[in-house]
């Protein structure tokens, strides 16, 4: 019996021990005097796929252009059509085609330009109703119109031309639908004008209408806006010339109720 007690005390004196030894062996801390040391029971895991980063490359970046677009642009207004003013040369100023007698005609130049013109060999040509083409008058040598001033044909019957102080006249007539042009000795157009409604006529737009009745004008414009009113005895343009000309007869004339026949002996007029 006493040897069952001995070995029993032995059996568990080792285990002891034995149990000793191997919580010593994987304990999850050990201690010593001075230094701590730790293990973990639990052995850090190694990531088996590490994650590489890759710097993106940039590519496909749009070129930038040199060019700078402008950011302003040059806005250009476009003027109206340009009024006509005073025309450049001489021009057909007035036209009566009958007096107290049919016979009193007369046609009256104007020269709106700062210069004298001479106008020896000029020609005024007419049309009649019907279309047939004549000549009214070819100015003779030595005639002359000064700046700004009138120069003046008529009919000589019964001595109008006198009455009326006409530089150039003869016996040639004007009638209702007729029309008249100004030529240079080199046939070169000037001006035309005509009234009524007349076969081919000399005309620049469209004819002047109505025709003019005894001792009634067809009186170019001083200015766009002249009217009969301003271009009468007493208007405002009555002494500032005749020189607008838009080469429309309508509209470049209007209708004097009493004619003024103005020749080289007249007072010059200016706008
Ligand atoms: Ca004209
Ligand atoms: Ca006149």
């Amino acid at each position: 019996m006493f040897k069952y007690v001995i070995l029993f005390f032995l059996v568990s004196t080792i285990g002891l021990v034995s149990l000793k030894v191997s919580h010593s062996f994987f304990t999850s801390s050990a201690s010593s005097q001075q230094n701590v040391f730790s293990v973990s029971d639990v052995f850090p895991t190694m990531s088996s796929s590490p994650t590489i980063t890759i710097n993106p490359s940039i590519t496909n970046l749009p070129t930038p252009t040199s060019s700078i677009e402008p950011t302003t642009s040059l806005i250009i207004t476009p003027s109206l059509s340009p009024t006509p003013a005073v025309a450049h040369h001489i021009v057909i100023s007035e036209v009566q085609i009958a007096g107290s007698a049919t016979t009193q005609d007369f046609v009256e130049l104007y020269n709106p330009t700062n210069s004298l013109i001479d106008l020896s060999g000029w020609k005024l040509r007419k049309r009649i109703s019907t279309g047939t083409e004549s000549s009214l008058v070819v100015i003779t040598a030595g005639k002359s119109v000064s700046a700004h001033g009138f120069f003046l044909w008529s009919n000589n019957s019964s001595g109008y031309n006198i009455t009326v102080g006409a530089d150039v006249s003869n016996g040639n007539t004007l009638a209702s639908d007729n029309s008249v042009i100004l030529l240079m000795p080199n046939d070169t157009v000037v001006d035309k004008v005509a009234w009524g409604n007349g076969t081919n006529q000399f005309v620049e737009s469209t004819a002047f209408s109505p025709n003019p009745t005894a001792n009634q004008g067809i009186e170019r414009k001083a200015y766009i806006n002249s009217t009969t009113t301003t271009m009468n005895v007493g208007g405002s343009d009555e002494l500032k010339g005749n020189g607008f000309d838009s080469d429309n007869n309508p509209f470049d004339f209007v209708l004097r109720s009493s004619s003024q026949p103005q020749n080289s002996t007249s007072s010059t007029e200016s706008p």
